[in-house]
């Protein structure tokens, strides 16, 4: 219902979480929109002179507005921080090295539609009873700093994993931002760190690439080469490794204990896993032409590495299984 007065900050705030809420968000947490100064800023500028980036030349660029959210509409005062439940459970053993894997993140539609969608929505709502309030939905989708801004809005904690992880959720959660140019009342609190002296994440990495608690060096990530590389093969010692992921990796978050213990299926009609991705079949997908890769990945994150991306991906997967099998094997 529509209220006939225009409504004060603390009704429009109440009015955005219950909304969210209703749209299909987890969780939502507000925050001023003002600038990584110290800490996150220092912590990301790091991990790029340390090269953790690998090839991914976008996270340098527009390094200025990864630090300052607000750069990124004007008249931007408030954030709205909001997750989205992903979770769809395996439907073959996930620890086998030998069956093919699709990451859970991209079995159905792709988050930037359909997080993004859902923002527009909770933007169109406000704008009813706020007829003035400007706007700008994001999912990874322009140079900003998500888990960050989500551990500032109390979503979450950043978790040895390197993914933010939602206290009784865990962390199968796109993360997603609404800029506004009106002031809110902002979430004080953040989420202590409750990871402890877990190191399940670290320890079941085949690649190793949990280099220190909470950050990932992606030039040893499987989510990397399998999704962001473009090169025409993966290298030997990721092949060696990839124990059958051949579309982004989960073992870092199939073993968290938050998971384990939490995970609930998402209700989100757009994450359900398409066929094709259900339970990977290497003949059927080695034999996926440029029209049926057209078809079963329309609006799908797989769409990014191409036909032949996957390929090299299915390739790479079918001769490091092989490799594994025979350690002597000269490559
Ligand atoms: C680059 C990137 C990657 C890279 C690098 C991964 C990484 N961990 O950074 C690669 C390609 C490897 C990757 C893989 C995946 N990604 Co990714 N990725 C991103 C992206 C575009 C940027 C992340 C980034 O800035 N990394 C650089 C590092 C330095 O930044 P950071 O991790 O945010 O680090 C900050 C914090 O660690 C902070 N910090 C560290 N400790 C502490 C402690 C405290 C107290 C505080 C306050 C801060 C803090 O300081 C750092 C610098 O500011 C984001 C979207 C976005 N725009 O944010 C998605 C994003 C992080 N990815 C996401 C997903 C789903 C994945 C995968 C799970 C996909 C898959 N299944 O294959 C994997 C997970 C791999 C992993 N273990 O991290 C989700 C994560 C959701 C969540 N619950 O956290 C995001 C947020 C996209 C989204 N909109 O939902 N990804």
């Amino acid at each position: 219902m529509i209220p006939s007065n225009p409504m004060n900050k603390t009704q429009l705030t109440a009015l955005l979480r219950q909304t969210a809420l209703e749209l299909g968000f987890a969780k939502v947490g507000i925050v001023a929109a003002e600038p990584f100064l110290f800490g996150e800023g220092e912590r990301l500028k790091a991990w790029l002179s340390l090269g953790y980036q690998a090839e991914m030349a976008w996270m340098v660029t527009h390094l200025e507005k990864r630090l300052d959210p607000a750069s990124l509409m004007e008249g931007t005062k408030s954030i709205v921080c909001v997750a989205m439940n992903y979770y769809t459970p395996d439907e073959y053993d996930a620890t086998d090295p030998v069956a093919l894997k699709i990451a859970k993140y991209a079995r159905g539609t792709d988050y930037h539609y359909v997080v993004k969608d859902r923002l527009k929505e909770l933007l169109a709502c406000l704008q009813t009873v706020a007829p003035g309030v400007q706007g700008r939905a994001l999912t990874d989708s322009a140079p900003i700093m998500e888990k960050p801004l989500a551990i500032k809005a109390g979503l979450g904690w950043m978790g040895k994993n390197g993914n933010l992880i939602l206290p009784g959720m865990g962390s199968w959660f796109f993360l997603g931002e609404l800029l506004l140019d009106v002031e809110l009342d902002y979430d004080a609190s953040t989420v202590p760190n409750h990871c402890g002296n877990c190191r399940r994440c670290i320890d079941a990495c085949p690649t190793d690439a949990i280099v220190e608690n909470g950050v990932v060096d992606a030039n040893r990530c499987l989510s990397y080469w399998t999704i962001e590389y473009k090169g025409e093969t993966l290298p030997e010692e990721i092949s060696r490794h990839q124990n059958g992921w051949i579309f982004g990796c989960d073992i870092c978050q199939d073993v968290c204990p938050w998971n384990i213990r939490f995970a609930k299926p998402t209700q989100e009609p757009a994450f359900q896993p398409r066929s094709i991705n259900r339970k990977p079949d290497t003949e059927e997908l080695i034999a996926l032409d440029e029209d049926a890769f057209r078809e079963h990945y329309r609006k799908s994150p797989v769409k990014r590495t191409k036909l032949h991306g996957l390929r090299r991906n299915i390739q790479s997967a079918l001769t490091g299984r092989e490799w594994a099998g025979n350690p002597d094997q000269e490559s």
